[in-house]
């Protein structure tokens, strides 16, 4: 990683700030509309209190439009479970949360793996603006439409791309659907929304702010619904988000609030394996919201970010 390069005086500023905006989660409690898979609804609903902010299942689209009226709320459309009849759902959501400017965030849950699930994503994105795009290796390389990781059902396999194949990745991605985009991994890579109108060859007219993060474990790949939950906090922080911050840095803080819970989760001495890792990473997400409300955390020392 040897061509990034830090900037000390923005880093900290930026670090900082982040801080803030996990406190603002706390203050506001937004709330978080969740359709999502069938696998990883109780712990998604449990994460998103951790974090202090509300979460509702539902898939009743008669219900929608009175949901999107809630201040401080969000969408959050994961794909992970996907029935004859749930396109229409979500795209009837994301209709709703359109209409109120609030922000909506799309897990295309497996999308490499399946052509219906192709075919899904696609009338997703089509459906209306979508906030932030947050998948794994192979489901972002599929939607940008580029050779690359492959999927085995919902996880990424033969991710031996470089990190600059995945920044080329996930800034095509960013600028084909003008959405904020994160591709997790073992390094996540962030990449701003494209607010131009710039046309033509990405890679000579287009520089996203970009950033690359470090933190996390092992044990996050060894849970189901690993992705699906950090889904659930960047929804949150984007609903909470006051003028001061973007989806950008909402999407940053959430992803660093969750991997460095995930650190200090598998450091307990009562953490064996991913089964007691569960309940440990809910504990420290919990553990670090609080102390982000009392200005008592300090993120400074712990967050492992590269600026690209
Ligand atoms: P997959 O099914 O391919 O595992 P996913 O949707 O569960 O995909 P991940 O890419 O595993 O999503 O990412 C979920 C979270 O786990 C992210 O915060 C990411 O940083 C973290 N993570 C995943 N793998 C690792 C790892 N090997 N080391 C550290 N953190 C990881
Ligand atoms: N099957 C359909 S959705 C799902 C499984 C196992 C959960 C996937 O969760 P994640 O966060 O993408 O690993
Ligand atoms: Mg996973
Ligand atoms: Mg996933």
């Amino acid at each position: 990683l040897d061509f990034i390069n830090i900037n000390d005086d923005t880093y900290e500023e930026n670090i900082r700030s982040l801080g803030e905006l996990a406190s603002i989660v706390t203050e506001v409690s937004p709330f978080v509309h969740h359709i999502t898979n069938n696998v990883i609804k109780n712990l998604s609903a449990n994460a998103t209190l951790a974090v202090g902010a509300s979460p509702a299942m539902s898939e009743c689209a008669e219900e929608f439009s009175d949901f999107a009226q809630i201040a401080d709320g969000g969408l959050l459309v994961n794909m992970g479970t996907p029935s004859r009849d749930a396109v229409e759902v979500y795209r009837r959501a994301i209709v709703e949360y359109n209409k109120k400017g609030r922000p909506v965030i799309f897990d295309p849950v497996a999308v490499g793996a399946s052509s219906a699930r192709k075919a899904a994503a696609a009338d997703i994105l089509n459906a209306g603006v979508i906030t932030v795009i947050k998948g794994n290796e192979g489901e972002i390389t599929s939607l940008a439409g580029v050779e690359g990781a492959q999927m085995k059902g919902v996880d990424t396999i033969d991710n031996s791309s470089t990190i600059e194949d995945k920044i080329d990745i996930a800034r095509k991605l960013a600028l084909d659907t003008r959405s904020t985009v994160l591709m997790t991994g073992e390094i996540d890579v962030l990449v701003e929304a494209n607010n131009s109108s710039i046309a033509g060859d990405y890679t000579a007219s287009w520089n996203p702010r970009t950033w690359i993060f470090e933190n996390g474990h092992e044990y996050l790949s060894k849970i189901t619904g690993a992705g699906c939950v950090l889904g659930s906090l960047i929804t949150a922080f984007c609903a909470a988000n006051n003028k001061a911050f973007g989806s950008f840095e909402s999407t940053a803080t959430a992803l660093l609030l969750y991997t460095i819970a995930a650190e200090t989760a598998a450091a307990k001495e009562s953490v064996n394996g991913p089964g007691t890792f569960v309940p440990a990473l809910l504990d420290e997400i919990y553990k670090i919201s609080e102390m982000s409300k009392k200005n008592d955390y300090t993120w400074l020392d712990v967050a492992k970010i590269g600026i690209v």
